[in-house]
């Protein structure tokens, strides 16, 4: 039976950088990636992408936008994982390295692609051109994707 895994992502904008944390351990390691994580008994997504932004990187968020929904299916596991990505020009504190994340901000033209996971690629630019999404990705493997469909969306909806 499929099962379903909610999780966030978090991604905090400056004019023309974008603050991406570098992976020490567990799912992703060793990748830059947005902040985020399982969303918790109890707590709405929001409140998950806002706890997850500040565990691992010391900000505190505020106004986040949820701009796109994306689904990953591994190959021959029966959990599928839907993460809501978030997005906001509006943080208080300063980045800092936490146990799990060490956080340094990219030049957008700049981003560490072949140090990502391997979708990211694929929607980050309609990310960084302002654009809702929602994408469905089959993954073989951690690095493979097997196909995908990805859709510029006008508001998310679930
Ligand atoms: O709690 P944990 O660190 O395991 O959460 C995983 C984080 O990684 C969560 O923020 C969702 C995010 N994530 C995936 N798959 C992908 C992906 O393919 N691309 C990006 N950018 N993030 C992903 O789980």
């Amino acid at each position: 039976m499929t099962t379903r895994k909610l999780l966030s992502l978090v991604f905090v904008r400056e004019a023309s950088k974008i603050l991406l944390g570098y992976k020490k351990r567990g799912f992703g390691q060793g990748w830059w990636n947005g902040f985020g994580g399982k969303v918790e008994k109890g707590e709405t997504i929001m409140q998950g992408a806002l706890r997850e932004l500040t565990e691992e990187s010391g900000l505190i968020g505020d106004s986040l936008e949820e701009i796109g929904l994306l689904t990953f299916e591994f190959e021959g596991d029966p959990v599928l994982l839907e993460v809501h990505v978030f997005s906001t020009t509006k943080f208080s504190g300063k980045p800092e390295e936490t146990e799990e994340m060490r956080p340094a901000w990219f030049d957008i033209q700049d981003i560490p692609f072949k140090k990502m996971w391997s979708d990211d690629v694929l929607w980050f630019p309609l990310m960084l051109k302002g654009s809702k999404f929602k994408g469905y990705f089959l993954f073989k493997g951690l690095h493979d994707i097997l196909k995908y469909k990805l859709d510029e969306v006008d508001k998310i909806e679930y």
